[in-house]
C-alpha cells in the first residue's frame, strides 16, 4: 500500500532512472546493442529492485505510465548515439492489453526521431498465453512499421512453442538460469543446445543472457548462439557511458 503511494510520486518527480547493458556479438565481440533496464534509487529504501516494484506497477495500473517513460527516456538516449546499435526494451503484458500500446510506441518514435528498425522489444512468454487477437494485431501492426520482438525469459515460462510460429518473433533470449549451468551441469547444457537448435531451424536470432565467464561465453559462442550480454562481457549502466564506448 505504501510502495504504491511512493511509486506514483516516483514517477512524478522523475526519480526512476534507466541503465543499459551492452549486448555483444560474441564472434567478433563487437558492441551490437543495448537492452534498457529500469532502475528505483529509492531515498530511504536504497536501490529498489524492479522484480519487487513492476508487479506493483501492474497491478495498481500504473505499468502503461512507467514504461512509456522508459521507452521515452530511452528512445531519446539511443537516438543521440553516434552508432546505430540496436535498443532493447522490456515491455510488460499489461501494456499490451490496456491502452493503446500501439499509438504510444509510435509516438515516443516519432518524438524522439529513434528509427523503428533500431528498436526492439522484450516480450515474455505469459503474453502468448491467451491467444488474444488484439496482441496479434498490435505485434503485426509493430512489425510492419520495422520493430523487432525479442522473447525474453525463454524456457523459464509457458511450454506452448507454436507461438514461435505464429507471431514475427526475431530473437530468443535464452535465460540466465539456463547459461548460469554452462559448462557443467549437463542438463543446462542439453536444454541449452535445444534452444539454440529451435531457433536456428526457424531462423531466430539468439541471445545468451547472464554470461559471467569467459567458459560460458565461449561455449555458447561454441553450441551456436551469436550474440550475448552478461556481467562478464558488460555491466548494466548510465547513458553517458554507453555514449563513451561508442566514441
Ligand atoms: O535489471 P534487473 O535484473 O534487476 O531486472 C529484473 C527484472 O525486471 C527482469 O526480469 C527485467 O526484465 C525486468 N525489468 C527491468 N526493467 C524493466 C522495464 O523497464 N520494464 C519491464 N516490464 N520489466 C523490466
Ligand atoms: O529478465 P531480464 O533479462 O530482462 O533481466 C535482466 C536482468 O538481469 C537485469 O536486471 C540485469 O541486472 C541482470 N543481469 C544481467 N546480466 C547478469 C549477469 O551476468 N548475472 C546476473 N546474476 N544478473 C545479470
Ligand atoms: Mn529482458
Ligand atoms: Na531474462
Amino acid at each position: 500500500q505504501k510502495l504504491e503511494m511512493e511509486l506514483w510520486d516516483a514517477l512524478a518527480r522523475q526519480e526512476f532512472q534507466v541503465v543499459y547493458q551492452p549486448q555483444f556479438d560474441l564472434g567478433s565481440r563487437k558492441l551490437i546493442g543495448v537492452e534498457a533496464l529500469l532502475r528505483w534509487p529509492h531515498p530511504e529504501r536504497g536501490m529498489v529492485p524492479p522484480n519487487e516494484f513492476i508487479p506493483i506497477a501492474e497491478e495498481v495500473g500504473m505499468m502503461e505510465a512507467l514504461g512509456e517513460w522508459v521507452l521515452y527516456e530511452a528512445c531519446r538516449e539511443a537516438a543521440r548515439w553516434p552508432q546505430p546499435i540496436k535498443l532493447s526494451v522490456n515491455v510488460s503484458p499489461v501494456q499490451f492489453t490496456r491502452g493503446n500500446f500501439v499509438a504510444s510506441v509510435t509516438k515516443v518514435l516519432a518524438d524522439t526521431g529513434l528509427r523503428a528498425d533500431r528498436l526492439m522489444l522484450e516480450l515474455t512468454e505469459s503474453l502468448f498465453v491467451q491467444e488474444c487477437g488484439a496482441v496479434r494485431s498490435a505485434i503485426d501492426e509493430l512489425k510492419s512499421s520495422g520493430i523487432g520482438f525479442a522473447l525474453d525469459d525463454f524456457g523459464t515460462g509457458y511450454s506452448a512453442l507454436s507461438y514461435l510460429r505464429k507471431f514475427p518473433i526475431d530473437a530468443i533470449k535464452i535465460d540466465r538460469s539456463f547459461v548460469l549451468g554452462v559448462p557443467d551441469d549437463v542438463e543446462a547444457m542439453a536444454i541449452v543446445q535445444a534452444i539454440v537448435a529451435l531457433g536456428r531451424s526457424l531462423g531466430i536470432r539468439l541471445i545468451a543472457e547472464g554470461l559471467e565467464t569467459p567458459d560460458q561465453i565461449r561455449v555458447l559462442q561454441e553450441l551456436g548462439c551469436q550474440e550475448g550480454q552478461g556481467y562478464g562481457l558488460g555491466r548494466p549502466q548510465p547513458a553517458q557511458l554507453i555514449m563513451e564506448l561508442l566514441n
